[in-house]
């Protein structure tokens, strides 16, 4: 039995305390977080904290290594005494009103199932299991019961392709797939089970498949492999032992794209990940009962495993999880939604907050949000005017605006205002929170002091960063390492002004953040290059009103093709069909020529400063094997 630690600390909700935690946390760094790590409840307390290194000679990331846990059980059983009757999850599917409400003694008994048929087929501790669900209460239930019996779960987002599915079950040799027969979004079907067994097809590994009905519709079922979960769960138990398991071992693998090469495999452990996302759910967001907390990311992404899953249950608070679209069946859908079930507290990504912005007031006003008392921003730096929007029109002025910057290598927030200590900026995120150093440096690494711009670092670990990229532990020392030695680079861009706030400007890397998601450059080119009409591609990011960044691509077709309307439309189909719709091009540009160095290196600073029209500085161009192609490429500018 695990017992609760005696002496939770205190969240610190002022100036003051916070201020406190700081110097806490600067001054006996493992007092501080063997403190926190009471927040949970451990089968074994661990008696050391922080054992990490960012240095090559002994590197790695180590939090809490001797401390024994179970996610599931601090998520869900230690609850059941206090508030088993309690809201847990708050569905609300694409229709409005569609949903159903689990208690915390309802999910614990589904989760529990859920765990018992994965195990009867052959899910055991360290085995993956990748999950591709619409935004149903399953897809919660299923990351619990992969942590309840110490499997390792890979979420991959519903709008994947079947290739980008595929790509990451092989990475990590999932044997257990769960799906739904469909998806719902905006009204449309997403044929989820289908896309799994074209996935499949490349697959062999996976030896079952495990389907949630969802709408119903009619899917292929394959004897021996596929199963109805709602007939499996008939045959099993409501009751489930936790799998004892170190904190230290691994709990979930999520894929996030980066500058070079496929996706990667980012892996989060089980203590310090589920200690961090709680941490910071109840010091940013200070849920208290009466609350409702909706967080409208996607579980397919590390906001939703952090704010709608991990970081709420751990706090036993009540989470929405939606499954719908912000404009279905019109733009007033988050406040009329967010009215109906009593958010209180609201947390978005900019790109929403844009478009809906664009809609008018009128969709906003139409609903009472009185009851809404915070909200909250994630994904990509939000522009001073829709931070404004927000906090006058849908916040009525009196909402403070939580906005977190952090990343999926992060496993949650790192740099935001604690609301009550922290006075907001519109656009930055302000601070870091307590144990938390980032810093700027410039290019050759040196650290740069005071109100100044550079690329942004962490000095130290925290308990939620990751721990290594899936299956290649060289590939994270070398990403996140090996460009300012000593220190964990971010890939972001950032200023700090002279009241020491951070405001991140985006990425410094051949990163795309198309509506908050990340897409790598690679990707979309090597999907573009994949077509045969198609013998190289440049991706670079344009601005985007409301998506922040677009994607726009220079696509030389074999020789003897043309460039024409039609073949945009087939290119952008292609890559949607490749890797998702997501990564579709926002434009599309067909050039002769590329420009390139001698050596044959693109030179992407130039397409860069094409795609965002500043054609009037490109630099030197002097370098280029055949700067003629740069004219061309000027005069030929799409959109
Ligand atoms: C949580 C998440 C991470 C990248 C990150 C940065 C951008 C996220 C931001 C922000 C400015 C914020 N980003 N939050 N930029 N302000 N509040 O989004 O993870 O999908 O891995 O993206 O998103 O560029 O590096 P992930």
């Amino acid at each position: 039995m695990t017992a609760p630690q005696p002496g939770r600390p205190d969240t610190p909700r002022d100036a003051a305390a916070l201020a406190e935690a700081r110097a806490r946390v600067a001054a006996d760094p493992e007092s501080y977080w063997l403190d926190q790590a009471r927040r949970l409840d451990w089968l074994q307390f661990p008696t050391r904290a922080n054992e990490s290194s960012f240095d090559e000679a002994d590197f790695g990331i180590r939090w809490f290594a001797d401390g024994k846990l179970n996610l599931s059980v601090n998520c869900l059983d230690r609850h059941l005494d206090t508030q088993g009757d309690s809201v847990a999850i708050v569905f609300e599917g694409d229709e409005p009103g569609e949903g159903r409400v689990l208690t915390y003694r309802e999910l614990h008994a589904e989760v529990c199932r859920f765990a018992n048929v994965l195990k009867a087929h052959g899910a055991r501790k360290g085995c993956r299991v990748t999950i591709y669900m619409p935004m149903i209460p399953e897809a919660a239930m299923a990351m619990l019961a992969c942590a309840r019996i110490g499997a390792i779960h890979s979420v991959v987002f519903g709008g994947f392709s079947p290739d980008s599915l595929a790509g990451r079950i092989g990475d990590c040799d999932s044997t257990i797939l769960v799906t739904a027969d469909e998806g719902m979004r905006g009204g449309k079907h997403i044929p989820l089970k289908a896309n799994a067994d074209k996935a499949l097809e490349s697959c062999p590994g996976v030896k079952s498949v495990v389907v949630v009905r969802r709408t119903g519709g009619q899917v292929a079922m394959r004897e021996g492999r596929d199963v109805w979960y709602h007939e499996a769960r008939e045959t099993v138990d409501a009751d489930c032992a936790p799998e004892p398991m170190d904190a230290e071992d691994p709990l979930f693998i999520l894929y996030t794209s980066g500058s070079t090469g496929k996706p990667k495999g980012v892996l989060h452990t089980t203590g310090g990940y589920l200690l961090w996302s709680a941490l910071t759910f109840d010091q940013l967001f200070g849920w208290t009962p009466g609350d409702l907390f909706w967080c409208t990311a996607d579980v397919g992404w590390v906001t939703g495993h952090s704010y709608v899953v991990y970081g709420p249950l751990a706090n036993g608070a009540s989470t929405v999880m939606f499954d719908g679209v912000p404009n279905y069946p019109d733009h007033g859908r988050f406040w009329e939604t967010a009215h109906r079930l009593g958010v209180t507290i609201f947390y978005t990504a900019p790109t929403a907050i844009r478009a809906l912005m664009r809609e008018g007031d009128s969709f906003v006003k139409a609903h009472d949000r009185s009851q809404i008392r915070l909200l909250g921003t994630v994904g990509e730096p939000i522009n001073p005017e829709a931070w404004q929007w927000y906090h006058d029109v849908v916040g009525e002025g009196r909402c403070e605006i939580v906005d977190t910057w952090w990343q999926t290598e992060t496993g949650a927030a790192l740099i935001a205002p604690v609301p009550g200590a922290v006075p907001t900026k519109p656009g930055s995120a302000t601070l870091p929170l307590p144990g938390v150093y980032p810093a700027l440096v410039d290019g050759e690494g040196h650290v740069l002091e005071g109100a100044t711009s550079g690329n942004l670092i962490l000095t130290k670990s925290w308990p939620g960063q990751m721990r290594t990229v899936w299956g290649d532990h060289e590939r994270f020392f070398t990403t996140y390492f090996s460009t300012y030695p000593g220190a964990y680079f971010t890939g972001d861009g950032c200023r700090r002004d002279e009241d020491g706030y951070y405001w991140i400007t985006g990425r410094v890397d051949d990163v795309i953040n198309v509506s908050g998601h990340r897409m790598g450059t690679a990707e979309v080119e090597s999907a573009l290059v994949a077509h045969t009409l198609v013998a190289e591609a440049a991706v670079v990011g344009m601005p985007h009103d409301i998506k922040g960044q677009g994607i726009y691509a220079f696509v030389t077709l074999n020789a003897g093709e043309q460039g024409s309307e039609d073949l945009r439309q087939t290119l952008r189909q292609w890559v949607r069909q490749e890797i998702g719709p997501i990564a579709s091009p926002d434009a599309i540009q067909f050039a002769p020529g590329l420009p390139k160095t001698r050596s044959g290196k693109i030179m992407r600073r130039i397409l860069r400063k094409i795609a965002e029209n500043d054609t009037g500085s490109l630099g030197d161009t002097s370098t280029l094997a055949d700067p003629s192609v740069v004219d061309d490429l000027v005069a030929n500018r799409v959109g």
